[in-house]
């Protein structure tokens, strides 16, 4: 009996799926190279199943023999081992994004004689098109909130936009970038104290009230499916955070992210050029607490947010809140810097490697921005936040439109700055 091999991510199995399977099991015993959750998430989505649950329902499949985990996208590791006569792949791999991960594997089949089927791609049906009608219909308070902790879980880092309005929400749902064989797109969304404030025509001093705070959120919500992490400042009172813990979590928000300050606060960009208090160690850690004894479910995370760099307290201070805070139940640690050489963050995080039952590591380069999210993610940093540039990228704009209009009496000639009346017509379905 010949060797088929298929590799498949099978979280909704299909028609167009079973078309691939008739035709691997004419030519032999089927192997199927299931995606792990690992790989569905760092590759393409957060799986709707488990590895094991879709293993169940394609192993029993006709013709398929064995089910084996296949980490990556690319088929290497697991061709080698097998050394299949066939590998059947639908013909959409000949184009686009799939093209580089065909010539790997026919090259890899030439060194044994194996060989390629490519079964005509069935049109009307795919994985990602099931999932976006799902995404269309919408998501749960429970459902969203969850995704953050198990993207943290599979994901080598997770990417997170900010958003200020449901416009922004969208930008964050459904921009995509086709590279290297795979789509990638950000994982979720940050509710920033500055953009938010900022919008609102508003300084960043904790003077938007959460209830204000909250109306952002049911507009992001309205018009998004993904993970939302909210910028809690200080979390006020101790007395008032048990309350926003409980009311983040019945929306849906995946994480409150609090920062070690007390007393009027001013934004951490400002660095030592405004006064700024650190709380201390003991009354931070309490505030934790509190929120952990009062959040319902398990999934919802309080993340500690350490200003030691930024007020210029030094390492040993950063390390030994990080510690405490942990200590005190923080489901994470971002650590803040202001500087513009990454060597700060990165030296924080070596240091922060070294304790045992560290927890998730948030990092936001804003002012460091030249560190990729690969460097990151080597040095430990398991969520990136792109703090504020939605908002910083629309003004500079806004600001030209709006001077080009002046100048020339007219609008004409701001025209090509704009998105088209059709586009914008068209931009949020449902309008016609
Ligand atoms: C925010 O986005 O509001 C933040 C991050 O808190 S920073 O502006 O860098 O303080
Ligand atoms: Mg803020």
């Amino acid at each position: 009996m010949k060797k088929v091999y298929v590799a498949m991510g099978t979280d909704i199995l299909h028609h167009g799926h079973i078309n691939i399977i008739e035709t691997a099991r004419s030519f032999g015993e089927i192997t199927i190279g299931l995606m792990t959750d690992k790989a569905l998430a760092n590759y393409k989505h957060l799986p709707l199943l488990s590895y094991e649950q879709r293993k169940k329902i394609i192993e029993n499949v006709k013709g398929v023999v064995k089910v084996v985990p296949q980490d990556t996208l690319d088929y290497t590791a697991n061709l080698r081992k097998i050394k299949p006569d066939y590998v059947v792949h639908g013909t959409d791999w000949r184009t686009g994004i799939q093209k580089e991960i065909r010539a790997r594997v026919i090259e890899l089949l030439n060194e044994w004689g194996g060989k390629i089927i490519e079964p005509e791609y069935t049109q009307d049906v795919s994985s990602t098109m099931l999932i976006n009608q799902l995404n269309s219909i919408g998501t749960t308070p429970e459902l969203r909130l969850r995704k953050l902790r198990k993207l943290i879980g599979l994901k080598s880092i997770v990417r997170v936009l900010e958003v200020h309005n449901g416009l922004t929400g969208r930008i964050v749902e459904t921009v995509k970038v086709a590279e290297d064989g795979n789509i990638r797109e950000f994982d979720g969304m940050w509710v920033s104290s500055l953009t938010d404030s900022t919008s609102r025509g508003k300084p960043d001093i904790e003077l938007v009230d959460l209830t204000s705070r909250l109306h952002t959120i049911d507009q992001i919500f309205d018009a998004t499916t993904k993970p939302l992490m909210f910028d809690g400042d200080t979390g006020g009172l101790i007395e008032h955070f048990v309350y926003t813990v409980k009311t983040l979590e019945r929306l849906g928000v995946s994480a409150v992210i609090i920062e070690d300050k007390i007393g009027p606060k001013r934004n951490s960009l400002y660095g030592t050029d405004v006064r700024q208090k650190q709380d201390s160690i003991k009354n931070f850690s309490r505030k934790i607490s509190a929120g952990k004894k009062a959040q319902v479910t398990e999934d919802f995370m309080i993340i500690a947010r350490i200003e030691s760099l930024i007020l210029k307290k030094g390492m040993k201070d950063a390390i030994a809140r990080a510690k405490a805070y942990i200590k005190a139940g923080a489901d994470a640690i971002m650590i803040h810097s202001k500087e513009k050489d990454p060597a700060e963050i990165v030296s924080f995080c070596r240091e922060y490697k070294k304790i045992k039952n560290r927890m998730p590591l948030v990092a936001v380069p804003t002012t460091y921005s030249t560190i990729t999210e690969n460097e990151l993610s080597k040095e430990g940093v398991n969520v990136v936040i792109y703090a504020n540039h939605l908002l910083r990228s629309a003004y500079p704009s806004m600001v030209k439109v709006a001077e080009i209009i002046l100048k020339n009496q007219r609008c004409y000639e701001a025209e090509e700055y704009c998105i088209s009346v059709n586009e914008i017509l068209n931009l949020i379905p449902g309008g016609k």
